[in-house]
């Protein structure tokens, strides 16, 4: 008979985002976010008074092939560049056709999807919300409270990340400071992917 994995068990903490155990944690801080702001001085006079932590995200280690699941925590921190919220790069799956979950723990904020041929969609994110990602759909999330947007996600372990076609593109919205509530703007540093025109 094959090889079996055996079961593992994961505690989380739904108001740090910590996973235990833990076997990788990545943090982007605002230097790895150059050039996906839409106002590019607001971002470098940010980034003189230091740089700051944006996100961080908390994994557990399963093998990456077709059949195993992943699942991760997403502590986006609250701030803005200019008026524009603290927000993960963002990325198609490698492996198009890969779906996802997330489900938020803590803090207020979007789920940010577009497909290549110009759909976008958005689901608004409290604790609670379970937002539903389909296949083809490129995703980023935005966190817009006073307090830390803590995600949790499940995906195919095999999903990987296309961070490239975010970099060239970037989004088509973006989430700004509103009146009174955030509101979803046209990006207009966005560029089309021509082959879906
Ligand atoms: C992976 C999943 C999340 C993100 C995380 C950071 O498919 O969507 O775990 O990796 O929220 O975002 P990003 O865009 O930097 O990978
Ligand atoms: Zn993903």
């Amino acid at each position: 008979m094959k090889d079996v994995m055996k079961p593992i068990r994961t505690l989380v903490d739904a108001r740090t985002g910590l996973l235990n155990p833990c076997d990788r944690v990545t943090k982007r801080k605002l230097s790895d976010m150059q050039g996906m702001y839409a106002n590019a001085e607001a971002y470098n006079e940010l980034l003189n008074k230091g740089d700051k932590l944006v996100y961080k995200v908390y994994e557990v280690n399963i093998p990456q092939v077709e059949g195993q699941l992943l699942y991760s925590t997403s502590v986006i921190y609250p701030g803005r560049v200019g008026d524009e919220y603290f927000m993960t790069k963002g990325h198609f799956h490698l492996k198009e056709d890969t779906a996802e979950i997330y489900l938020c723990f803590q803090g207020e904020g979007y789920l940010l999807m577009q497909t290549h041929d110009g759909q976008i969609s958005s689901i608004e994110m409290k604790p609670g919300t379970i937002g539903y990602i389909p296949p083809y759909w490129g995703h980023r999330t935005i966190s817009t409270g006073n307090k830390k947007l803590i995600l949790f996600a499940i995906y195919p372990a095999d999903a990987g990340h296309n961070y490239k076609i975010v970099e060239e593109r970037g989004f088509a919205k973006i989430v700004v400071e509103g009146k009174d509530t955030p509101v979803l703007r046209k990006n207009p540093g966005y560029r089309r992917d021509k082959d879906a025109e």
